[in-house]
C-alpha cells in the first residue's frame, strides 16, 4: 500500500507511544490467516508481518513491535500490553479476542435482518463486564416505515434508552444521523459488531469521507439475511475517531461469564437483589422478592428479565 500522509490521531498516538514506550512502533490492522497487516507508526505505511511463534494471537488494534525481515515481510516481535480488549467466546469455550486497545463496542442492529431476540443483551452483557463503553445503533432507519414490524423496533429501542444506553438511529446509505454518531465516536477507537447483513461495513464507509473503503455485500432474497461478506476485523482511520469493523455473527455465546456478572451486565438490575427476602433469591417466584416487585412495579422490562434468565440458563 502507498505510503500516505499521518493523520492527527497517528501523531498523537506516536506522541503517547514515545512517552509510554518507545518500543512500540506498529498497529495490527487486520489479519489473514497467519499474517497480519501492520500500520507503521513512523511513516504509516502498511506492512504485511508473521508472528514470532512465542506470542499469543494478535488481534486487530495490537500495538506491536515489528522488524523488517526477507521478501518485504515483516516480523512482529513483541506485542504492547492492551489495554481493553473485545473478545467473543470460540469453540470449547475458549475466549477469542476479536479487537484490542478500543474504546466503544458499537451494537449494531437494523429494521432487516431482523434482530435477534436476546443478542443485543448478550452483546450488552459482555460489554458492561469488560468494563468497555456500550451504544446501540438502529441502521437502516430509511427502512423503518416499510419494514414488517415497526412498532417491535420502536419499542425494543425504547427498552435501552429507557435504561439510559445511548442509542442513535441512522442511515448509513441514506447519510441520515450520520453528524450525531461522528460526534458520539470522537476520539475513541470503536468496534462494530451485530449481525450479518445490518451494514457495519457500510457504515464504515458512510461515516467516512473516502467513498467504499469496506467491502459491502447484499442481504440473501430467500431468508433475508446478511451474506457474510465482512470475514476479518479491520482497523480505519477516520476524520477524529477510529473504527474497527468486524465479520457479523449469529450467535453470541456468554459461556465464560460468571452468573453474578450476568446479573451486573444488566445494569437497572444491579443492587435491586439486595431488599430480597432470601440471600440465594432467583427471583423466579420465591416470596418475598424485590426484582419481581421491581418488574411488576414497571421499573424493570419484563423482556429484559426474561432475558437475564435465559443467558442465565444459558450458561
Ligand atoms: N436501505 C439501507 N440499506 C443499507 C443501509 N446500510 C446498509 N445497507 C445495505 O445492507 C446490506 C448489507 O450491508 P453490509 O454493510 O455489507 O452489512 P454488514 O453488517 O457489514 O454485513 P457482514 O459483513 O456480512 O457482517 C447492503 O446491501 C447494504 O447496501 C442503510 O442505511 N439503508
Ligand atoms: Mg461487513
Ligand atoms: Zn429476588
Amino acid at each position: 500500500m502507498a505510503k500516505r500522509r499521518l493523520s492527527r490521531q497517528q501523531i498523537d498516538r506516536i506522541a503517547r507511544n514515545q512517552e509510554s514506550d518507545a518500543a512500540v512502533n506498529g498497529v495490527v490492522i487486520s489479519h489473514f490467516g497467519k499474517q497480519l497487516d501492520v500500520e507503521s507508526l513512523v511513516d504509516g505505511a502498511i506492512v504485511r508481518c508473521h508472528q514470532r511463534a512465542n506470542l499469543p494471537t494478535l488481534v486487530t488494534g495490537d500495538r506491536v513491535v515489528w522488524e523488517p525481515g526477507d521478501d518485504g515481510v515483516g516480523v512482529i516481535v513483541s506485542l504492547a500490553e492492551r489495554r481493553s480488549v473485545f473478545a467473543r467466546p470460540g469453540f470449547a469455550g475458549v475466549v477469542k479476542p476479536m479487537a484490542a486497545n478500543i474504546d466503544v463496542v458499537l451494537v449494531v442492529i437494523a429494521p432487516t435482518p431482523m434482530p435477534h431476540a436476546n443478542l443485543i443483551d448478550r452483546y450488552l452483557v459482555a460489554i458492561e463486564t469488560l468494563g468497555l463503553r456500550p451504544m446501540l445503533i438502529l441502521n437502516k432507519a430509511d427502512l423503518l416505515e416499510s419494514c414488517e414490524d415497526p412498532l417491535a423496533i420502536d419499542e425494543l429501542l425504547e427498552i435501552y434508552r429507557s435504561i439510559d444506553y445511548s442509542v442513535l438511529e441512522v442511515s448509513a446509505t441514506g447519510q441520515q444521523g450520520l453528524d450525531a454518531l461522528r460526534q458520539a465516536l470522537a476520539g475513541s477507537t470503536t468496534v462494530l459488531v451485530g449481525q450479518s447483513g445490518v451494514g457495519k461495513s457500510s457504515l464504515v464507509n458512510g461515516l467516512g469521507v473516502d467513498a467504499e473503503l469496506a467491502l459491502v455485500g447484499g442481504l440473501s432474497t430467500v431468508h433475508d439475511k446478511g451474506m457474510h461478506t465482512t470475514t476479518t476485523s479491520r482497523l480505519f482511520h477516520l476524520e477524529g475517531f477510529d473504527l474497527i469493523d468486524s465479520p457479523g455473527i449469529r450467535e453470541f455465546g456468554l459461556g465464560h461469564v460468571s452468573p453474578q456478572d450476568v446479573f451486573e451486565g444488566f445494569v437497572e438490575l444491579r443492587g435491586m437483589a439486595e431488599p430480597c427476602k432470601f440471600r440465594d433469591c432467583a427471583h423466579q417466584g420465591e416470596p418475598g422478592c424485590a426484582v419481581m416487585a421491581a418488574m411488576e412495579a414497571g421499573e424493570i422490562h419484563p423482556g429484559r428479565l426474561q432475558s437475564y434468565f435465559q443467558i442465565l440458563d444459558s450458561l
